[in-house]
């Protein structure tokens, strides 16, 4: 097949030559750097890059555009980042991620090194400056040993010097970030290698069209035997529910083994929607009384990191916040590595999820007992009574409104548009929507991950809408919205459907902290009170709406998902509703002097 980006170019020598004889004219069929990468991404499915344009990397984002790739441009790298891994864990394909040198490929780095944090497949792209200056220090433009900086924090990370190799370094970086666990990949080029030309031939030649990049890997019979015998035998199972189950596209194995078995389960953040947040399993409700109940636990995708409390101390019941709380564990991962970090793992089973869930379904045969009525009446009392109380905090009318208050309004607007995108970050604005706003459909809520990353936001809108052409919703604190706000205007150019709804309580947690000297200075953690983040919106076109009501934020939800126009809605919450931290205050250091 013809390269449809080759380039047909009569080499100068060759034209002189034949000038010189007068004889015919020879044509030779060359391309470059530049083609063979937007081929090589091309042949691998790749079909949109987010990324900033300017010097080594201008016209390859003119020549991908015009190669047909979707090309989304950011005012800000760690955004078009963001989108990248964000876009990867959608789909899972790799997310493309293109800067410049030095400080754009720093710009990127935090949302590489979240991406490997977090399990999302990632490729950070960036042009660099000429090696042998850069290598002897010589201070060349730009200059930067980028692949020494990124290695820590990816998965891996490559550098291409030579055209030819173009096809390898994009197969590598490939089969780095989508294989076992997933993550992010740099890699690096030079800007010489862009212009370098090739004969048309040896480059088509040199692409690989990846096969099989993320193979399955079948758990062993014995693993999943040992599981479902530890499962069979809990008088009081758990299956907790994370990312990694969200991201295995495994969904209709997972509803299904949860179902069949009739285990209550617990969605971590990103996994809720997995099955409907108001599914009758679901213990979400009854959380701080599962994990300590529990006397065996079946983590699918899920890491006992801090989000788990590291599976002991006092969530887990355990009388110290080192001491174990006795509950056996089973966990279900692609990295044999994950076991016992943190505490023991009685059970692993090592492989992918979707071949691991359902190499499990079928163990689960008709003789299977359903856990014991007590623990399931017990989880639902606990369930039913958070239910209740919730119910009637989400009532109230107060104002100004609070967290609740809004909340109810984005949790119907969520539960009429349930294949709508909703993206949250914050911390109140976090914890709150997590618990209010029930989620229907997997993959739907994107939120700030394993780190608590404030800054997602609109990366995640923007790579939500572009790929998934749903409605997106994004959810953010004002401290948080701060972090990408300047990419409406991107939101704005590319007129995606995303609807922003500022939780404006003034600052980080609270707006309502003073400087207490009494000097002009705010407190650190207020911001300008009574800010106008709706005009943000205008100034590039958008619709920016000032909410002081849940019934004016319902009119402007319902307004913005029926247009499908960019909105912004600045949603006027009481300055003294939030607490510091949301839900992890207990994170927080606190001093020995008072
Ligand atoms: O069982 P109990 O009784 O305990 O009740 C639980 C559930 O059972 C119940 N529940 C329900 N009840 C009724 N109905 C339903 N449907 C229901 N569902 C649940 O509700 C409770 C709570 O349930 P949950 O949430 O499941 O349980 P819990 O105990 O909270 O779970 C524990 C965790 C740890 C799993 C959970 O809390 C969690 O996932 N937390 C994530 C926290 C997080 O990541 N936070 C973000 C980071 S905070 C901080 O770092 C911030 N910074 C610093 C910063 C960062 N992060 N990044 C960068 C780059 N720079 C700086 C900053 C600057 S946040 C921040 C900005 C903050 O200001 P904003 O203005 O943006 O935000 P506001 O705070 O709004 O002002
Ligand atoms: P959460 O934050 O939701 O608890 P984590 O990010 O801590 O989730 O855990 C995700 C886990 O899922 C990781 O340990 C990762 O190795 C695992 N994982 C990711 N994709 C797959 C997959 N396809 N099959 C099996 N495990 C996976
Ligand atoms: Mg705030």
């Amino acid at each position: 097949m013809e390269s449809v980006t080759a380039t047909r170019k009569e080499t100068q020598s060759q034209a002189a030559a034949d000038k010189a004889s007068a004889g015919p004219t020879t044509v030779q069929q060359e391309t470059d750097g530049f083609h063979l990468l937007i081929d090589a991404l091309k042949q691998n499915g790749i079909d949109t890059i987010f990324g900033l344009p300017g010097i080594p990397i201008t016209d390859l984002t003119r020549k991908a555009q015009a190669a047909g790739l979707r090309v989304i441009s950011f005012r800000h790298e760690q955004n078009a980042g963001y989108a990248a891994s964000i876009a990867g864990f959608m789909t899972q394909k790799p997310g493309i991620c293109l800067t410049v040198s030095a400080p754009g490929f720093l710009n990127g780095l935090t949302a590489l090194a979240n991406a490997t944090t977090n399990c999302f497949p990632m490729i950070l792209i960036s042009g660099s400056s000429e090696r042998e200056i850069v290598d002897l220090q010589q201070g060349d433009y730009e200059e930067m040993d980028q692949l020494a900086i990124a290695k820590p924090l990816a998965k891996a990370a490559f550098r291409v010097l030579h055209a030819e190799d173009i096809g390898i370094g994009v197969a590598r970086a490939i089969r780095a970030a989508v294989s076992g666990r997933p993550g992010g990949v740099y890699l690096d080029l030079p800007a010489k290698l862009f212009p370098q030309a090739v004969d048309a031939a040896t480059g088509r030649n040199s692409l690989i069209r990846v096969v099989d990049p993320a193979p399955r890997q079948i758990p062993s019979e014995q693993s999943v035997m040992r599981a479902v015998e530890l499962l069979q035998n809990a008088k009081r199972p758990l299956i907790i529910l994370g990312k990694g189950a969200a991201y295995a596209q495994a969904d209709a194995d997972i509803r299904a083994l949860v179902e069949k078995t009739g285990i209550p389960y617990l969605p971590m953040a990103m996994a809720k929607g997995l099955l409907p947040d108001t599914h009758d399993l679901s213990a979400a409700a009854a959380r701080s009384y599962v994990l300590p109940e529990a006397d065996v636990v079946m983590l699918i995708g899920a890491r006992l990191n801090w989000l788990l409390s590291h599976g002991k101390g006092k969530t887990w019941g355990g009388a110290s916040p080192k001491a174990w709380g006795g509950q056996k564990f089973i966990q279900v991962d692609i990295s044999p590595t994950e076991a016992d970090s943190n505490v023991r793992i009685d059970a692993p089973v090592v492989g992918d999820i979707g071949s691991c869930v359902s190499a499990m379904l079928k163990a689960v045969d008709s003789k299977w007992r359903k856990p014991p009525e007590d623990w399931l009446t017990a989880i639902a009392e606990r369930k039913n009574k958070n239910v209740a109380k919730m119910a009637e905090t989400l009532a109230k009318n107060p104002t100004p409104m609070n967290f609740h208050s809004a909340l109810a309004v984005v949790r119907d607007i969520v539960k009429a548009n349930p294949d709508a995108m909703l993206v949250n970050e914050g911390a109140n604005a976090l914890d709150f929507t997590r618990s209010i706003v029930d989620m229907y459909k997997p993959r739907k809520r994107l939120d700030v991950g394993t780190w608590g990353v404030m800054g997602i936001g609109m990366g995640f809108s923007i790579a939500a809408a572009v790929v998934s052409g749903q409605q997106v919703i994004a959810v953010e604190g004002d401290s948080a919205f701060g972090f990408s706000g300047m990419e409406v205007e991107t939101i704005c150019r590319y007129n995606l459907p995303v609807c922003i709804v500022i939780l404006n309580n003034n600052g980080v947690y609270r707006g309502d902290e003073v400087n207490p000297t009494g000097g002009a200075d705010p407190s650190p953690l207020v911001f300008v009170k009574d800010a106008r983040y709706e005009k943000l919106m205008e100034a590039f076109g958008g619709v920016g709406v000032h909410a002081t009501t849940p019934a004016a934020l319902r009119t402007a939800m319902e307004e913005a998902v029926r247009s499908r126009r960019p909105t912004l809605i600045n949603a006027i919450i009481d300055e003294r509703a939030g607490t510091e931290s949301g839900r992890i205050t207990s994170l927080n250091p606190t001093a020995k002097k008072k």
